[in-house]
């Protein structure tokens, strides 16, 4: 019996080893994003949303209250990522739809850009 449960137990653990591999596989590239994708913030102007479309982040200039949560959502076609330039955040590759949230609780401005396409670049200011 105790060999059996000992069989057993590796048997569970092998497979929960595959099934990570497996996920980690197929969702690598968008292993920041959130699930199910946020493409619903691409419409309208929610608050304290980030809309990345066109190769830019809009808005540019996010004002927002110490404590706020603020999310970034790839509106565009290829995939961008939200990058501070100090280092402080990094949201990774962001597919199209996807999103990142991140809340600031000091104040500051706090400069980013996207890793791919270092010309994006945009600032949120925490008053
Ligand atoms: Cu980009």
């Amino acid at each position: 019996m105790k060999s059996d449960a000992a069989y057993a137990l590796a048997c569970a653990a092998f497979a929960g080893a595959v099934a990570l591999l497996s996920l980690g596989g197929c969702f690598s590239e968008r292993v920041a994003g959130t699930d199910p994708p946020r493409g619903d913030l691409c419409e309208g102007s929610p608050p304290n949303v980030v809309q990345i479309r066109d190769f830019a982040f809009s808005t540019a200039r996010l004002t927002v209250a110490a404590g706020t949560a603020v999310t970034w959502v790839n509106c565009d076609v290829v995939a961008h990522t939200s990058t501070a330039d100090g280092g402080a955040w990094n949201s990774g590759l962001l597919a199209p739809g996807a999103a990142f949230t991140r809340t600031f609780g000091a104040a500051g401005a706090f400069p980013y850009h996207c890793d791919p396409h270092p010309g994006m670049r945009a600032t949120v200011v925490v008053s």
